[in-house]
């Protein structure tokens, strides 16, 4: 089996300090969280930022800046810029975070409108959709395929099949946002995709290492993070991203599968 790439997804847009503290907002705080991931075992940093006061932003001079102070502590990580943004932003807004030098080599492609609680609606129309596949193509960006339920691989098949996306390609799995998580789920996901793609799997709240464990041992990847989750077990909040990524590493190493450096990490994604 290939080794294990583990996603630190460290800030998102949508948690806060209020849900745990340690959720990063300043350039300072990013660079701590990105670095306790990455030093825990994360070849990936799945890359959201914030104005100091906590607003989400996708401002193209804020994530150069996020980018090039992790890039001096995380030297060699992958990172990824997310173009999900936070809900209720525009698409010229939401592509803004990959306007940066250099270009990235990964950044996500949501591949669907979904439910986000309450009245929230995240809007990904399919113009959306191949909007963003096109642009990403052009400038040499790896789509990471966000799918949120399994209709999502489907609409990712049918712009693939536009030739708007280059191969192998590479799902990530957010579980417990629109679908269930659950091992079912998982590996009927798993099994949808066309041969040669790769995966990682993602387990919102209570779930996150449920689902950890599941994609370790189908043979995906893991994403953990602040964005997903902010408990390291019932009842007791992580101090940081790197304590969830630790425990990642401490799954992968009881079920016999190594963890992946960030070259290894670029070699399984043909980065
Ligand atoms: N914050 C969500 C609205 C992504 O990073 O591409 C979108 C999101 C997905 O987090
Ligand atoms: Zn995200």
């Amino acid at each position: 089996m290939e080794k294990l790439i583990i996603t630190a997804a460290i800030c998102g847009a949508e948690v806060t300090k209020e849900n745990n503290p340690a959720v990063p907002y300043t350039i300072e705080e990013l660079v701590r969280e990105a670095k306790s991931a990455y030093d825990a075992g994360a070849s990936v940093i799945h890359l959201h930022v914030r104005w100091d006061d906590g607003t989400p932003t996708q401002d193209s001079g804020r994530f150069q800046e996020a980018v090039d102070a992790i890039r001096k502590v995380c030297p060699d990580a992958i990172i990824q810029p997310s173009t999900g943004g936070a809900v209720g932003m525009t698409d010229e807004e939401r592509l803004a975070s990959t306007d940066i030098i250099p270009t990235p080599e990964f950044a996500t492609l949501d591949c669907g409108t979904c439910n986000f609680g309450g009245d929230e609606v995240f809007v990904n129309t399919e113009n959306t959709i191949l909007h963003f596949a096109e642009v990403m193509q052009k400038r040499g960006i790896k789509p990471e395929l966000e799918v949120f339920d399994k209709g999502m691989i489907d609409a990712a098949l049918k712009v693939d099949k536009k030739g708007l996306l280059d191969h192998p390609l590479h799902f990530d799995f957010v579980l417990g946002v629109q679908m269930s998580a659950t091992l079912r789920d998982l590996v009927f996901m798993a099994g949808s995709l066309p041969p040669g793609s790769t995966w990682t799997a993602t387990g919102i709240g209570r779930n996150a290492f449920d689902i950890a464990a599941g994609a370790i041992i189908l043979g995906g990847h893991v994403r953990v993070g602040f964005e997903d989750s902010i408990y390291l077990e019932k009842g007791v909040l992580a101090k940081s991203n790197g304590e969830l990524v630790e425990k990642v590493v401490q799954l992968a190493k009881l079920l016999g599968r190594p963890v992946a450096t960030p070259a290894e990490a670029r070699q399984i994604l043909s980065l």
